[in-house]
C-alpha cells in the first residue's frame, strides 16, 4: 500500500501503520484522513494481516491533533465534510474485526488523543503526552473526544481535560485509564509487536466477537448486553476453532492450529 502521509508496513501478520507528516507533528489534514480510511478499509480485508499497531513517525508526536493550519480558513461546510471523513475512518478502526493497538510515541493531541480512543489497546510511550485542547482554539473535540473519552475516563476527569486543555504524561494516561501500559520509547513498538503475537496466539473470530460484544455492549443497557452476550457466545460453538481448542485441551496439546473459521 502506497500512501502520501503513511507507511504502511506488513510481517508475520502484523500490519504497522505509521502517520508520516513529521514537520508539522503528524497533524491530520483531509488528505490524511481519507488516506487512514482507505487504509483501514485495506486491512480489513487483508486476511494475511491479524492485528494493526497505529504509530507517529518520528520521536516527538504520535499525532498532535488535526492540522490546524488547513482548520483556520476552514468554512462550516469544509469542516463538515472533515468531520464526516474522520468519523469514517475512526469508526472503521473502532469497528475493526481484527485488534487494533496505538503505540503512542509522543505528543497524542486532540484528533490524536481521539484516534488512540478508537483503538482496542494503547500502548504509551514515557514521552507521551495526552490531552484535549480544542477549546482552546475555540471548537471542541469533533473526532469522538466528547463520547469516548467520558466513556474511558469517566465523566468528571474527561470534563477537566476538555475544560482546562491540560496536558497529561504518560503515566497519568495510565493511572486514570487512558492507557493500558508505559514502556521506554525505544521498546514501544516491540512491546506492541510482542502483545500482538500473544493476541495471535487466540482465536481470532472469538476475538471478533468479544470485540462486537464489548463495543457493542457498552452503548446498550447491561440487559441487552448480556443477550447480546449470549448470542454471540452461541454463535462461537458453530466454529471449527472453538472444536480445536477445546479438544487440543482435552488432549493436553500445545499447539492450537486455529483457522479462523
Ligand atoms: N496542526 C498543524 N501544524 C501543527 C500542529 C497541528 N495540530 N501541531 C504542530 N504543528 C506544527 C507547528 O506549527 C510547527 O510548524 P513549523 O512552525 O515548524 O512550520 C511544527 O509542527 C512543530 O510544532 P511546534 O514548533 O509547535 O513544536 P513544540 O515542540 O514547540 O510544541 C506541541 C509541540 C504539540 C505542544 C505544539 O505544536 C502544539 O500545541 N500543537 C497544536 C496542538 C493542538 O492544538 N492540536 C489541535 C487540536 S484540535 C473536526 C473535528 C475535530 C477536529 C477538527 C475538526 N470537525 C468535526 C470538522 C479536531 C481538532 C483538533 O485535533
Amino acid at each position: 500500500m502506497e500512501y502520501k502521509n503513511l507507511l504502511v508496513e506488513a510481517s508475520e501478520g502484523i500490519a504497522l501503520v505509521t502517520i508520516n507528516r513529521p514537520k508539522s507533528l503528524n497533524a491530520l489534514n483531509s488528505e490524511t484522513l481519507a488516506e487512514l480510511n482507505d487504509c483501514f478499509k485495506a486491512l480489513e480485508a487483508d486476511d494475511d494481516v491479524k492485528v494493526v499497531i497505529l504509530t507517529g513517525s518520528g520521536e516527538k508526536s504520535f499525532v498532535a491533533g488535526a492540522d490546524i493550519s488547513e482548520m483556520v480558513n476552514a468554512t462550516a461546510p469544509e469542516g463538515r465534510v472533515m468531520g464526516m471523513l474522520a468519523r469514517e475512518a475512526f469508526k472503521r478502526l473502532e469497528d475493526m474485526k481484527k485488534p487494533t493497538i496505538a503505540a503512542v510515541n509522543g505528543y497524542a493531541l486532540g484528533g490524536g488523543c481521539e484516534i488512540s480512543m478508537a483503538c482496542d489497546v494503547t500502548v504509551a510511550s514515557e514521552k507521551a503526552k495526552f490531552g484535549q485542547p480544542e477549546t482552546g482554539l475555540g471548537i471542541l473535540p469533533g473526532f469522538g473526544g466528547t463520547q469516548r473519552l467520558p466513556r474511558l475516563v469517566g465523566k468528571k476527569m474527561a470534563k477537566e481535560l476538555i475544560f482546562t486543555c491540560d496536558m497529561i504524561d504518560a503515566n497519568e494516561a495510565y493511572r486514570i485509564g487512558l492507557a493500558n501500559h508505559v514502556v521506554p520509547a525505544d521498546q514501544l513498538i516491540d512491546y506492541c509487536k510482542a502483545m500482538a503475537k500473544r493476541m495471535m496466539k487466540n482465536a481470532p473470530l472469538s476475538i471478533t466477537l468479544a470485540k462486537q460484544a464489548i463495543n457493542i455492549g457498552l452503548d446498550v443497557d447491561i440487559d441487552a448486553g448480556l443477550q447480546l452476550e449470549a448470542n454471540l457466545f452461541g454463535l462461537s460453538f458453530a466454529t471449527a476453532d472453538k472444536k480445536e481448542g477445546m479438544t487440543v485441551f482435552l488432549n493436553k496439546g500445545k499447539e492450537k492450529h486455529f483457522i479462523g473459521k
